[in-house]
């Protein structure tokens, strides 16, 4: 195996096992369903010129991407199936376009056993990728990482029922361009600017599926502490799969906790309304195998990012594209087999306080009290804003996003998204004439959210988003947070500080490019960056 798609990843590559615990065999599966969903792609590219258009694929390819997402899904039978059913489409597909030659991954069968597919998968990784100038290899594979997250964001979408054509046919064409031979370097950076501009309409319309589903969030206070009673804790990012247990454990007696990601949907009226859903338990998903060994309850993972479960497997179960082999795999939005492990599960004792924490700052809540904060910023009571937000991880050096929230001046304002605000999510920074100086923007499925946010600051002060007294200070962990960083860039943002360390994927030579034409840096120290930005 090679992989290097996340920041946790082992020296120059994980080659062995993963850091994340991905085995040789899950990354060959992977390495071979990502190569043939390029194959569908491709198809799908030739099949729409004549006209054709295949819901089922376009859907279908956006799960398989999002599946080889970095903590997705570890168990190789799912893999097995979904490299399967991608060539029974496939095959289905191509049999309507004529008048076309195939070749490569269009044709390609897989093996019928786990070990031949592993071989065949291990042919098409990134060790042999016959490209011959790094850079652009280099920028072949940010594309194929910004895509994984863009698909992540289509699927997401899809499952609250929203979906366009016109982002499935622009996420075949890059995935089919991936394997193009023969690129330059210009052409590769066009490529991911787009990706870049096709993860904005994906967010936006994941941002449109949540929102009409659940109504916009707003400013909600949530518990820390656990209440007395059976419960069960919901991790991910997937707003459907928590509403549906809401619903199906009404009356049951049972508490629902969020977990990670899930902390904002607390901000949403449409699942803040059922009482049962008592509050946040834990913190970033790094964090899991000794928080979820303690929870007293069963633990539903509904998206990434999940770990080794095996000394809680019994009481962790998956659904949607997430997957641990011998964990129960939900299906269908029965949530059945959980509810009755909760109720085997003894629950928690006793009620704590353990204060709380305020979310549900997404676009709506800040633009409605814009006129307020306007106003602060002319009369220099807020003299900037810093967008602190992206991934958590376990490597060291992520204490610097604490340090930074902790240093940052009285007169500055945190914004704050995604798994990282673990660090400093439940700091009291008071207030600046009431607007809280610490808002929570949602989850990282939300950065959408903090770019409508910086955009209504610009168009508010007549001026460009690099001029606002808006710096972002990012933090980075798996491929959503490569889409998100190439949605800024097309949107031309400058200056962003990212951390804990720079991606393995990218030559000096590209990190030479993003510096010269964006003055991406990354982090130094909170002290030495915070005098920088306000200096
Ligand atoms: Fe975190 Fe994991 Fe949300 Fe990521 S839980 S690290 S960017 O998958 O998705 O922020
Ligand atoms: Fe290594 Fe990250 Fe790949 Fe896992 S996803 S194998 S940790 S680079």
């Amino acid at each position: 195996m090679f992989c290097y798609q996340c920041e946790q990843t082992a020296k120059g590559g994980c080659t062995k096992i993963g850091v994340c615990g991905k085995t040789d065999s899950t990354a060959s599966l992977q390495d071979l369903l990502l190569y043939l969903s390029k194959g569908l792609s491709q198809v799908a590219c030739a099949a729409r010129e004549q006209g054709i258009e295949d819901p089922e694929v376009n859907l279908f390819t956006v799960k398989a991407v999002f599946s080889t997402l970095t903590n997705v899904n570890f168990d190789d039978a799912r893999f097995v199936a979904l490299i399967n059913r991608c060539v029974a489409l496939r095959d289905r597909l191509k049999a309507k376009v004529s008048g076309v030659e195939f070749d490569g991954p269009t044709v390609l069968m897989p093996a019928l056993d786990i070990p031949g597919m592993v071989a065949q998968g291990r042919e098409f990784g990134i060790e042999n990728d016959p490209e011959p100038d790094a850079d652009v290899k280099s920028l072949k594979q940010t594309l194929t990482y910004g895509l994984k997250g863009v698909c992540a964001y289509a699927d997401h979408a899809a499952i609250l029922g929203k979906e366009d054509n016109e982002l499935y046919a622009k996420v075949q064409t890059l995935l089919a361009a991936t394997l193009a031979q023969g690129l330059t370097v210009p052409q590769c950076v066009e490529a991911g600017l787009e990706c870049g501009r096709i993860n904005i309409r994906a967010m936006e319309l994941l941002d449109d599926a949540n929102t009409s589903t659940y109504g916009h969030p707003v400013p909600t206070e949530v518990k820390l502490g656990p209440t007395a009673g059976k419960a069960i804790l919901v991790s991910g990012h997937d707003l459907k799969d928590l509403e549906t247990l809401l619903r199906q454990t009404e009356g049951k007696g049972i508490n629902i906790y969020t977990h990670g990601e899930m902390l904002p949907c607390h901000g949403y009226p449409e699942l803040h309304k059922y009482p049962h859903l008592a509050g946040h338990y834990g913190t970033a998903w790094q964090n899991q195998k000794k928080e979820f060994a303690e929870f007293p309850g069963a633990i539903l993972m509904t998206t990434n990012c999940i770990q080794d479960p095996k000394k809680y497997i019994e009481n962790i179960f998956t659904t949607g594209l997430v997957g641990w082999p011998g964990a129960v795999h939900v299906q269908n939005d029965d949530f059945t087999p959980v509810i009755e492990k909760a109720l085997e599960l003894p629950g928690f004792a006793e009620t704590v306080d353990k204060g709380s924490v305020t979310t549900g700052f997404a676009r709506n809540a800040v633009m409605s009290v814009a006129g307020t904060v306007i106003d602060a910023v002319k009369s220099g009571d807020i003299r900037h804003f810093f967008l602190v937000g992206g991934c958590d991880g376990a490597k060291p050096g992520r204490n610097y996003y604490t340090e930074f929230v902790e240093q940052a001046p009285a007169d500055t304002v945190i914004l704050t998204l995604a798994c990282g605000k673990f660090r400093f999510f439940d700091k009291k920074l008071g207030d600046i004439g009431g607007i809280p100086r610490l808002l929570d923007v949602g989850q990282c499925n939300d950065a959408y959210s903090a770019v409508q946010i910086a955009l209504a600051l610009a168009k508010a002060f007549d001026c460009g988003v690099n001029d606002l007294p808006l710096s972002l200070v990012l933090s980075w962990y798996e491929q959503k947070a490569v889409a998100i960083l190439l949605s800024l860039l097309a949107l031309g943002i400058k200056n962003i500080k990212l951390g804990p360390s720079l991606p393995a994927f990218i030559t000096p030579n590209v990190l030479d490019y993003l510096v010269e034409n964006y003055n991406i840096a990354p982090i130094s120290t909170p002290e030495a960056d915070l005098a920088e930005i306000l200096g």
